[in-house]
């Protein structure tokens, strides 16, 4: 084979490294330390994208690096299998999900074995598999146990075409659901929860001894969204009740100058006798109740509202008289749902306060002294200021118009004046716990029963797994398909006696995947989701790479779950990953995000049949930095630029100096070993792109000679390998290896010899010292004497002359050695 065949090199070795179980990793290898590298599993849609490629052939190129270092790589793949789009093809398509899904992961696992990756693939699991959704159900079942999974009525997001429940994650900015695309609405329902809320104090406070990049722990720090702020009591007039309020400001009570509830808010109707104008309220919770949550906060959206008519409160330090109002930009779940209005100090307070005419009042000011504070007429010049801008003021300062706390501090004040008026402090979490429960089939059944009375009781350990039914309708109804099975009730009554029914509901997906890094370690462990042993010698996941899109669930979700399962002495640490990493976003030529609608999809399986696996891979690493998460646009003539790349290395093997006597082997040596230095160090660093550009250098050198030394060669392959896997191994046969070179160690450089040192040469005409000049140490002679020889010192000296011979002593000099023109 004369010409670089890739379809040909490339079924050669896939289907011999599956036949010799060639990635299967044992869970101790002698001499070898144990390094878990983990990409994020597949959903298994049925066709392997761009996309896929990028996830998973660029950490490959990582997987094969530490192994070539001496690291024993346990680096699996498996499927993420439950979830709505088998259901939605069986509502389509009659299909049975099981199969539709079955049938997606046959076709998936030849695509992925196309990519000559180094899964190992005895470890594949698969979500929706009973014999990993048991281990899904028993850490359920444990949860339950410590209290941490819990039944609890919630208003929830309703998607009327999919008629199920939705995450807020899955609510698009607009209120529409990020798939079915309906107009989400609300609903109160009974769900199943587990108490992620828990852990919020834990799951943020680990994230500053964890190697991340910034960017990716201060996501989740604000998904977190820890509030330090205090509670705070208003009194009712003329009424037992008080309504708590929670502000991150007590600094500023003195400014309160109305409160807000709500239109969620209890005490409405705890209140109905006292409002006079209780209709009109009504009417507005009414319309308040349609509005999408983001609408109702947005900063710029007109503020509305209605005064609770007949009702007044107290503000608790200066003992002032304020108005009670209803409005929609103070929400429900968040705080206590009630808030006190600061109008002087907060924008939203301000805006509603200008446009219904309410007190404004300003309480800080940002002067240079406390003895400034006290100054007389402070306090009215900066409630005008306010006003005539429009603008709050809403930094902190020193406190003014604040009876004995004037001239502290916003700082000192805020702990002072809580204390006080009898507050008590508080953190508060934008994260909410965390809502498991879906109205779906094609999901983990939550292993839970009710009595006849309506009592929820787990289902004992040993029936798990607690099958998933097959008689079921998939018709959308608005009630959960599982509650269409005859032979879920019947076993369930069989179990616990008549009268019993089981838990309709399944879990979210993201239970599912919260864990199955454990598995891996384990994948085949009948008693336990993973053995401690198999824990110990693999856990934590050393780096972790991923989607940018899963920062804040996936990741908090599954750090959660870890330190549930640490607390309960599952495993071994509280935190699951070492290093995590986001990848970027390959995108369609045209720059724009790969869409059927734009017809920019690249399918990767044409390009392999055109220009290879190894190239496709090798051009996905060098299409960006892999260490950031950017937008990268797909290039064809960047695929062919690396498509050539291997052409000449290809042609490489043909020029191969077995004598090892090439001239400028000296060069290519130090230029070896300062690519040997480069590629190690930034696949270390997950920078695959100038790894990829220092190896193209090198063979652009390595071609510019007639011929290559072997053992230079040799080790050039070496460091390809991870890259190219498929024509290394078919170049190193060549060359005449009977064992796989990705079997051998990485090459190591010497410092020393990646050094480009210089030597001085003295170039002296006819005996006489003339001129000098600096080359690198491993210049060949040929360009030492050229050099010499043009010098203009020593071009005086012998242009009325005839060179008869130039002498070059190795290192120190040339000496030339002329003869009068008429004599030659
Ligand atoms: C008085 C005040 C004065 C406030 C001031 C701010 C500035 P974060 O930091 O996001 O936690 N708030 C409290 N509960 C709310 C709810 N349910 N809906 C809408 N807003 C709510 O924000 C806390 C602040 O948001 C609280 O502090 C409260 O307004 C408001 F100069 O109280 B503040």
């Amino acid at each position: 084979m004369k010409k670089y065949n890739h379809t040909q090199i490339e079924s050669k070795w896939q289907k011999r490294w599956k036949k010799e179980k060639f990635h299967d990793t044992k869970d101790v290898a002698r001499g070898k330390k144990n390094y878990y590298m983990l990409v994020e599993f597949p959903y298994p849609s049925g066709n392997l994208h761009i996309g896929h490629w990028y996830a998973f052939s660029v950490p490959d190129i990582f997987a094969r690096y530490q192994r070539m270092r001496g690291g024993n790589v346990l680096f699996p793949i498996g499927f993420d299998a439950f979830g709505l789009p088998a259901e939605n093809a069986a509502i389509k398509n009659k299909v049975d999900p099981k199969k539709w899904t079955h049938d997606n992961i046959a076709h998936m696992r030849e695509q992925i074995e196309s990519i000559g990756a180094s899964f190992d693939s005895s470890r594949e699991i698969i979500t929706s598999d009973p014999d990993y959704y048991k281990w899904t159900q028993w850490f359920f079942l444990k949860f339950y146990e410590k209290g941490l999974a819990y039944r609890g009525k919630a208003v929830v997001n309703w998607d009327p075409v999919d008629k199920t429940v939705l995450a807020n994650e899955q609510v698009l900015p607009d209120g529409t659901a990020e798939r079915s695309g309906a107009v989400v609405e609300k609903r109160e329902l009974e769900q199943w929860f587990l108490k992620i809320t828990d852990y919020a104090d834990r799951l943020l406070s680990d994230l500053d001894a964890l190697p991340w990049p910034e960017p990716i722990k201060e996501a989740e720090r604000n998904w977190i969204g820890k509030s330090e702020g205090a509670e705070i009591y208003f009194k009712i007039q003329n009424s037992k009740f008080k309504i708590p309020i929670f502000t991150t400001r007590p600094d500023t009570l003195f400014g309160a100058t109305y409160l807000v509830l709500s239109p969620e808010h209890h005490l409405i109707s705890d209140l109905r006798f006292q409002i006079s104008n209780l209709e009109e309220v009504k009417k507005y919770i009414e319309e308040a109740k349609k509005k999408k949550e983001i609408e109702r906060t947005a900063a710029d959206k007109e503020k509305t509202g209605i005064e609770l008519k007949g009702i007044k409160a107290i503000n608790p330090a200066n003992n002032e008289e304020i108005p009670v109002w209803v409005a929609d930009y103070v929400l429900g779940g968040y705080g206590t749902g009630a808030i006190m209005a600061v109008p002087a100090h907060d924008e939203r307070d301000l805006q509603f306060a200008l446009k219904f005419n309410l007190k404004v009042k300003a309480v800080i000011a940002q002067v240079a002294s406390r003895e400034e504070a006290k100054t007389p007429g402070l306090a009215e010049a900066k409630l005008q200021s306010i006003l005539a801008s429009s603008f709050a003021h809403v930094g902190g300062g020193f406190l003014i118009n604040s009876d004995k706390f004037s001239g502290l501090t916003s700082e000192e004040a805020k702990g002072k004046i809580t204390a006080f008026v009898g507050g008590k402090k508080t953190i508060r979490y934008k994260l909410r716990d965390w809502l498991v429960s879906r109205q779906r089939y094609w999901g983990c059944p939550i292993p839970v029963v009710y009595d006849p009375e309506g009592t929820p009781h787990p289902v004992p350990e040993k029936y798990l797994p607690w099958l998933l039914p097959k008689d079921v309708d998939f018709t959308p109804t608005g009630e959960p398909p599982l509650a269409s099975s005859k032979e879920f009730k019947k076993r369930t009554e069989k179990i616990f006696g008549k009268g019993w029914r089981p838990e309709y509901d399944t879990l979210d997906t993201f239970v599912d995947s919260s864990w199955y890094f454990l598995r891996y370690t384990d994948p085949h462990n009948k008693k336990m989701p993973a053995s401690k042993k198999r824990l110990s010698q693999w856990m934590p996941v050393q780096r972790y790479s991923g989607g940018a899109e899963h920062t804040t669930m996936h990741l908090l979700y599954s750090r959660f779950f870890h330190k549930a399962l640490f607390d309960l002495g599952i495993v071994n640490e509280a935190e699951p990953y070492i290093e995590r990493l986001n990848r970027g976003i390959i995108l369609g030529t045209d720059g724009r995000k790969m869409s059927k609608r734009w017809g920019n999809v690249i399918d990767p399986d044409l390009q392999v049949k055109l220009v290879g696996s190894d190239s496709v891979r090798l051009y996905l690493a060098f299409i960006g930095p892999y260490n950031i998460a950017g937008h990268y646009p797909w290039d064809m003539g960047g695929v062919v630029g690396v498509r050539r790349f291997l052409e000449k290395v290809w042609r490489m093997q043909f020029k191969i100096d077995r004598t090892y006597l090439s001239t400028r082997a000296k060069t290519l040596e130090t230029a070896l070993h300062q690519t040997i230095k480069k590629v190690g160090d930034d696949i270390e660093n997950f920078k695959f792109n100038t790894a990829v550009s220092a190896l193209m250098i090198f063979v652009n050198s390595l071609d510019r000679e007639p011929t290559v030394r072997k053992d230079i060669f040799v080790q050039f392959l070496l460091l390809l390998a991870p890259f190219a896997p498929h024509i290394t191994e078919e170049l190193w046969e060549r060359l005449g290896y009977h064992t796989s070179l990705h079997k051998e160690s990485w090459p190591l450089y010497r410092e020393e010899k990646t050094r480009q040192e210089t030597m001085t040469i003295v170039v002296q005409v006819n005996g006489k010292v003339r001129d000098g000049f600096e080359v690198l140490i491993n210049e060949t002679e040929l360009v030492i004497k050229e050099r010499a020889k043009a010098l203009d010192k020593v071009l005086k000296w012998v242009q009325d002359e005839a060179i008869q011979k130039i002498i070059y002593v190795p290192g120190r000099l040339v000496n030339i050695v002329t003869v009068p023109r008429e004599e030659k």
